[in-house]
């Protein structure tokens, strides 16, 4: 058996829509005639950075740049979907992706540069951050329809570890990080 510092989990950031949104959020998918796999409503989340496998020590660097990290909380509307061709991915996301968005991901992403500049993740070129909510997989045609706009107040990112258990795919929540700064009222 391999000693417990040598095991590698897969691990990625992401934000987690509390339940009631997830469950919204599948019925939106389930709007779309596309055929293929559903993602179910549990594991429903918008990655922000895949760090892959992870040892025990890399997780421990990469959760103290994460605490560094400082955000505010902001409102993100779904009310958009397309297609990964290649990957046979049906998405939601947002219209048009906020700022303050971006600048997690860009906050995230500099603190683990900073902090653990050896991760596997981040030695291999960089792809652009492009936000997207992961529906379906294994399309078989075109998505058609609508979907209702769902309102997602985003007030912290987690660690998610992705993992099959009894055969089933499951993320489970390793840590949370509720952002530290005020949210700007309207
Ligand atoms: P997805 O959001 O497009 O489905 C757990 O596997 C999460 O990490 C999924 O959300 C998945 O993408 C994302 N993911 C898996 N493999 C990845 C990779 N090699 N690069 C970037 N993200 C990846």
């Amino acid at each position: 058996m391999p000693h417990a510092q040598q095991v590698k989990r897969r691990l990625f950031f992401a934000l987690l829509p509390e339940f009631h949104l997830r469950q919204q959020l599948a019925q939106s998918a389930q709007q779309l005639a596309a055929g293929g796999r559903f993602v179910p409503a549990r594991n429903l989340h918008m990655t922000l950075f895949f760090l892959g496998a992870t040892s025990y020590a890399q997780q421990l660097c990469a959760e103290r740049a994460a605490a560094s990290v400082t955000a505010r909380p902001f409102t993100m509307k779904i009310s958009r979907f397309g297609v990964f061709k290649r990957a046979g991915v049906l998405w939601l996301a947002p219209q048009t992706a906020p700022q303050a968005l971006f600048d997690l991901q860009n906050a995230l992403l500099s603190a683990l540069r900073r902090d653990c500049p050896y991760l596997a993740a981040l030695t291999q070129p960089n792809k652009p951050f492009v936000p997207h909510i992961t529906v379906r997989r294994k399309l078989r045609h075109k998505p058609k329809g609508s979907i209702p706009i769902t309102s997602w107040w985003v007030d912290g990112f987690c660690l998610l570890e992705s993992t099959h258990e009894e055969g089933m795919l499951i993320y489970r929540v390793l840590k949370q990080w509720p952002f530290k700064i005020a949210p700007v009222r309207e």
